[in-house]
């Protein structure tokens, strides 16, 4: 579609609505920049936006003049396909496009796309860094926090860009076609947007629809849906596993994580070697050599940046350590998922805070992982009371009840013996009391160091 002249409804006006409509306008079209939220005016956008040429802003209400009128919606990640406004513009026959597909409309060079439950940011940062050793313009983008949008007129045909796409982002691609993509894992998240945990494996898979015997999709070999999902795909499949030996892809054996490319096997490190902890790191590293390997990076670039590579912020991050308590920081654990295998990397008694938004998940799991290795479960936000019921169903009764993060952080404190850890992985999303998972984390780490 040319976007030259045409009348496009930006819906969201947060960080992917700003971008999208920057880009748009950029291309001539006419941007109708909508946002639910009433209090919004045109000039909050003047220092980003040129509001006074091919822009409007609208809010609240939208008239059924206005979605008649319109050529194109292009919807941000938070919003949701079925959402009733959604519904009433595709019900007149406008094109629905998320930000991805828009950004990839005008894009040039390769892509490389990385989805999955958990691990996304971690693994996209690494494949960013290996690139960066082999190629001259990498970009990092997406669900990360950089909208694909913000750097998409600025690619060449040698650009490798490097996404991290998020289920949400998935759900309104068409044409969009990585050259090589990743899914690392699936397990539950997000089911009340995406309804039942079918749809929200469908959406990942969107990620490997459009992709051909010429491209390739890595896959964990040990994750039984992505196993099953491997047969269903029309594209190359490039496969890692933590406990099996594969003649064709990158596995776990013993400390070694090795390459075999048709039996022909290489090392690419040991894992104590690593800077990262965990399997579920080494599962991380071994999808990210596997997407470099498909790219055509040596392995000697490869193994230089994975060796170099330090936890990302807010993974399972190392704080400080104060009176003989070591404090870290996994805000990202924003699912049980998450946050289990967190806890999981803890190798002292732990004391754990969790809880936040309701994501309507189970946290059996979660408070089953605890092993014996947790001495308290300080909780707070809107899940508090569902996760202390589950706990104590568990057998678990070491509950403490607070109202915010920094008394979280101080009563964990008072609780702490020297040799312990505080890890905040609350296995819930911010929202509610955050803006998001990286402010939870920062404050996380300013209530931390005011203990010093
Ligand atoms: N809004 C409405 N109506 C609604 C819902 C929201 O008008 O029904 C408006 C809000 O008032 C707000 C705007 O939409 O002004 C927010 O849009 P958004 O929620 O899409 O957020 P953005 O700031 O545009 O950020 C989005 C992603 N956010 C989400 O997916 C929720 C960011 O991922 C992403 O980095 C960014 O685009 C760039 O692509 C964040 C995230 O939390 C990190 N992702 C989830 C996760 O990782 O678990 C999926």
């Amino acid at each position: 579609m040319q976007l030259k002249e045409k009348r496009v409804f930006v819906f969201g006006a947060g960080k992917s609505g700003i971008s999208a409509t920057i880009l748009l306008q950029k291309q001539g079209a006419y941007v109708i920049l909508y946002d639910s939220n009433t209090i919004l005016i045109k000039e909050d956008f003047a220092d980003k936006i040129d509001i006074n040429h091919n822009f409007q802003l609208v809010t609240g209400e939208v008239s059924e003049e206005l979605i008649r009128s319109l050529d194109l919606l292009v919807i941000s990640p938070g919003i949701a396909i079925d959402s009733p406004l959604v519904e009433r513009i595709k019900a007149e026959n406008i094109p629905v496009w998320g930000e991805i597909e828009l950004a990839y409309r005008i894009a040039k060079g390769k892509i490389v796309g990385i989805t999955g439950t958990n691990g996304k940011t971690t693994t996209t940062t690494l494949v960013g860094e290996i690139m960066k050793t082999y190629f001259n313009e990498v970009y990092v983008v997406g669900n990360i926090g950089i909208p694909y949008t913000d750097i998409a007129m600025d690619t060449t045909q040698q650009a490798v860009s490097v996404i991290e796409l998020s289920s949400f982002q998935l759900e309104t691609i068409h044409d969009f076609k990585p050259d090589v993509s990743a899914i690392l894992n699936i397990t539950p998240d997000h089911l009340n947007r995406h309804h039942t945990m079918d749809n929200y494996i469908a959406m990942k898979e969107n990620i490997a629809k459009n992709q051909t015997m010429n491209e390739i999709c890595v896959l964990n070999y040990e994750d039984e849906t992505l196993r099953t999902m491997a047969s269903r795909l029309k594209t190359r499949i490039l496969f890692f596993s933590s406990a099996n030996v594969l003649e064709d892809g990158l596995y776990l054996q013993g400390d070694q994580i090795i390459y075999s490319d048709h039996g022909e096997k290489q090392v690419v490190c040991n894992v104590k070697e690593l800077k990262i902890l965990g399997k579920h790191n080494y599962e991380n590293v071994m999808a990210a050599v596997g997407m470099s390997v498909s790219m055509g990076v040596p392995m000697e670039y490869i193994r230089k940046a994975v060796l170099n590579f330090n936890a990302v912020e807010h993974r399972i991050e190392f704080v400080e350590k104060i009176n003989g308590v070591t404090y870290y920081n996994d805000s990202k654990g924003t699912n049980p998922d998450a946050a289990i295998k967190a806890v999981q990397a803890m190798i002292s008694p732990t004391i754990v805070i969790g809880g936040g938004y309701d994501k309507k998940i189970p946290f059996d799991d979660w408070i089953e992982a605890f092993d014996g290795k947790v001495k308290y479960l300080v909780l707070l936000g809107q899940t508090k009371d569902q996760i202390a019921a589950t706990a104590r169903e568990h057998g678990f009764h070491n509950i403490i009840m607070v109202n915010d993060l920094r008394e979280a952080v101080k009563v964990s404190a008072e609780k702490a013996e020297p040799g312990d850890a505080v890890l905040l992985s609350p296995a819930c999303a911010s929202w509610g009391m955050f803006d998001n998972y990286e402010q939870r984390g920062r404050m996380f780490k300013e209530y931390v160091r005011e203990l010093m």
